[in-house]
């Protein structure tokens, strides 16, 4: 039997896509589309933007200091003391993994000379150590883990060495740290493979007092990385690409620009309160990191344990809520692995964090503005985009309008006590004071919390308040306010000191503090 097919003719199947087009078409010619508005000075690199959409970086501080239980070694331990019988990369990375880290910054070499890769231009490495018989190369398996999980590079490599005898000659010194950095940043002369991506070298003016005057040409060195990985950042005291935050306890300031002059701060010599907070007139967009370890010291020691996971939770809130990047030192143990406390310190940490920010418990809001950019019916400058995660879209403004509100109706009542707002970062900087509002029982508007600079992130953390209907007050600005994102949650870990800040101190002791956590919501 033969089977009849029905067949459209070509006009009718081609209709659909006719009128769509003949749609877009009018619409194009009827109503022009409003450009963005233009971007304030200073503004951020690629390479800026993707090191701070990474949010936190694991620093590991391993070498000799890890076997002879010092933080600044001497230059002079016996290199056959480094002997990590269990190395493996591959665990660190799993770990940086698991825990929500994106980048692993390695000590590829410390104060103390010891380089952690077989450099040729000093015996004091691995080469000179018995472990592997001296064919190891911690950096080699790390960056090779690194590019098998997907996980981001970065090295540290040490101006202060106690150990290189040419240490104060400035010449000399000079070529021969920036031999020591072409052999971490490019291939070796017969193009062997050697790290491959490194994106972020970090360096620092730490010196004991009294040693050695030594002047380091910087700007060479700068230079001659960006040329070699063009998409690495640069972190030291006073950038190029990022800066110190001024403390080595992972807290920024509470205002905090990435907006920065690099020429106020001297490496070795920063002024922590201008590191800490930035400059609302910088010239520069140097945004700052918040280095910080999870033992009392850098390199691991039998006697030390780590900070506890809420502990962290407030550390996230200073640094990462406060537009910074944190940079977490996890040392691995003289085994050459990361230790099983601190690994479990990490899960829960990110636990609870999956836990508070996985749902804002606005995402179901629907969103209104006390002006909008352009044509209304142009989603672009929607203030409704203010729901969606990431910083691409965002809510403009209408131009030169006085008062800039964003108006939550949540539909429902809801209990939330952290605030999370996002600036649109490519296009600079701008907010320099805002509140959250929401509407009592009595019909009348009451501040929930107060902040002054947002930038990529700005986590606020206030008693908790039930509500239906909020408000975002921008209350100045460097120039028209752009919103990316307004989220809110609920932290039932958490103490509020005050309004606006956090206690550091946990409310919880003991056990599993996610466990906790849930029975307190199920028993209220
Ligand atoms: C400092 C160093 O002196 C410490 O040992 C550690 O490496 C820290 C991250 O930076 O400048």
């Amino acid at each position: 039997m033969k089977i009849l097919k029905f067949r459209q003719p070509i006009w009718a199947t081609r209709l659909p896509v006719v009128l769509t087009a003949t749609i877009i078409h009018l619409l194009r010619v009827t109503s022009s589309v409003t450009p963005p508005p233009l971007p304030i000075l200073p503004i951020p690199s690629a390479q800026q933007i993707s090191w701070q959409l990474a949010e936190m970086a694991l620093f590991l501080h391993f070498g000799t200091n890890t076997f002879t239980d010092s933080e600044w070694g001497t230059g002079h331990a016996d290199p056959s003391v480094f002997n990590p019988t269990e190395f493996n990369a591959t665990q660190w990375v799993t770990v940086a993994k698991q825990s929500g880290f994106s980048r692993v910054i390695l000590t590829a070499k410390h104060h103390d000379g010891f380089c952690l890769w077989p450099s040729d231009y000093t015996d004091y490495s691995v080469k000179s150590t018995t472990w592997r018989n001296g064919s190891g190369d911690v950096l080699r398996d790390l960056a090779e883990a690194a590019r098998i999980g997907g996980v981001e590079l970065g090295v540290y490599l040490s101006p202060w060495d106690r150990h290189e005898s040419c240490y104060g000659k400035t010449l000399e010194y000079n070529e021969f740290y920036l031999a020591q950095m072409t052999e971490l940043l490019t291939s070796c002369y017969n193009l062997c493979f050697r790290y491959g991506e490194i994106r972020e070298v970090w360096l620092d003016g730490a010196k004991g007092e009294g040693e050695k005057y030594m002047e380091y040409f910087f700007d060479d060195w700068f230079s001659f990385i960006h040329q070699h990985q063009p998409g690495a950042v640069i972190f030291s005291d006073a950038g190029p690409d990022t800066r110190w935050i001024g403390d080595e306890a992972g807290v920024a300031g509470s205002t905090c620009w990435s907006l920065f002059n690099r020429t106020n701060d001297m490496i070795g010599n920063t002024d922590s309160k201008y590191s800490g907070q930035g400059d609302p007139f910088g010239h520069d967009w140097v945004p700052a990191e918040c280095d910080v370890s999870i033992r009392p010291g850098w390199f691991w020691h039998a006697s030390e344990s780590p900070k506890s996971a809420l502990t962290l939770l407030d550390l996230y809130y200073k640094s990462v809520g406060r537009n910074c990047l944190l940079l977490l030192n996890v040392p691995p143990n003289s085994s050459g692995l990361i230790s099983q406390e601190d690994i479990q310190v990490l899960q829960e940490f990110s636990e609870i964090r999956s836990f508070i920010f996985s749902h804002s418990l606005a995402e179901d809001a629907s969103v209104s503005a006390s002006s909008t950019r352009g044509d209304l019916i142009d989603p672009r400058y929607s203030p409704h985009n203010v729901l969606q995660q990431g910083t691409h879209s965002y809510w403009a403004p209408g131009s030169v309008q006085s008062g800039w509100i964003l108006y939550l109706d949540l539909q429902e009542t809801i209990a939330f006590n952290v605030l999370m707002v996002q600036e649109p970062i490519q296009m600079g900087q701008r907010i320099i004071r805002f509140h959250i509002d929401f509407l009592n029982e009595d019909g009348e508007w009451k501040v929930a919390a107060k902040g002054t600079t947002v930038g990529y992130k700005r986590l606020l953390l206030f008693h908790s308040v039930r509500a239906t209907h909020l408000r975002l007050v921008v209350e100045e600005s460097r120039a028209d306010p752009l919103i990316a994102y307004v989220g809110i949650y609920m932290d039932p870990f958490s103490v509020v000191n005050h309004i606006s800040e956090l206690s550091s101190a946990s409310p919880i002791n003991g056990s599993h503090p996610l466990q906790q956590a849930t029975n307190r919501i199920a028993s209220s």
